[in-house]
């Protein structure tokens, strides 16, 4: 078995993004060019065959393309993004899923951003959000159901995504901040949170037993660590400027 992750370029209009809970300040989309490279390479490190969808340089969150799709081992479903700005990018991402797994998609009136889905072991949690309304989260769970998957919605408030909030360290244990999400949303599962110095720490990438993590959270991270978890870093602050945190810019997927 062997990794894929999808990755999409840094869109020159970076700046024009969506932003719903962080202040816009100066984005330097070079420098947001740079950490995205550290963070491809850092997915290589840790077995991924990285694979760059065609950039889509009209969308300035095209970099973001967790959001646009939900890739599980049986299947994949084309989401239909909450923001109207960002609809048009999931069809170029279809394309480069067709050949990897049968598709299905979210239609009208749903809506639904990757960034929403928690997928741990046979459990989909899917975040409420202004992003995913309970529409596009049933059109999820009818579409999951028959290859043996519960989806289960979780209140979030004051964050972008439930995985603003929460993030899987394995297929038993969440990483989330208690401010944004309640913890019990998760059981079974066993809930750490995030230091309460590092709200936007609760998002991790992983690759299998291996976690890839944003270097803005040190405290965070050395919980991680004596919890035994093995974590790479990667800079990433540029790109969270967009609202953007190290899930967003990857779909993994097993091959
Ligand atoms: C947006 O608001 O859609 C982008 N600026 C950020 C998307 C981040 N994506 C994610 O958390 N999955």
């Amino acid at each position: 078995m062997s990794w894929m992750a999808f990755t999409r370029a840094v869109s020159p209009s970076l700046a024009a993004c969506e932003l719903t809970h962080v202040a816009r300040t100066p984005i330097q989309v070079d420098r947001a060019v740079a950490q995205h490279a550290r963070y491809e390479d850092a997915l290589r490190r840790l077995g991924c065959a990285v694979q760059r969808v065609a950039p889509a340089p009209e969308h300035p969150d095209a970099v973001f393309i967790e959001d646009t799709a939900v890739v599980l081992d049986e299947m994949a479903v084309i989401t239909r993004p909450g923001a109207e700005s960002r609809r048009g990018e999931t069809q170029a991402v279809a394309l480069a899923l067709e050949p990897h797994r049968e598709l299905r998609a979210i239609a009208a009136p749903g809506t639904l951003d990757g960034g929403d889905v928690l997928v741990a072991g046979r459990r989909i949690f899917v975040g409420r959000t202004a992003r995913s309304n309970d529409d596009g989260i049933a059109q999820l769970a009818a579409l999951t159901a028959p290859f043996g998957y519960e989806v289960i919605p979780v209140e979030v408030r004051g964050c972008l995504h439930l995985k603003t909030a929460a993030t899987a360290l394995d297929d038993g244990a969440v990483l989330h901040n208690p401010m944004w999400v309640e913890p019990a949303a998760f059981a079974p599962l066993t809930a750490h949170a995030v230091h309460p110095d590092e709200p936007m720490g609760a998002n991790v990438v992983r690759v299998g037993e291996r976690l890839l993590y944003a270097e803005a959270y040190p405290r965070t991270l050395a919980a991680m660590r004596a919890l035994g978890y093995d974590v790479v870093t990667v800079p990433a602050d540029e790109l969270a400027k967009a609202e953007g945190a190290v899930t967003c810019c990857s779909l993994i997927f097993r091959e």
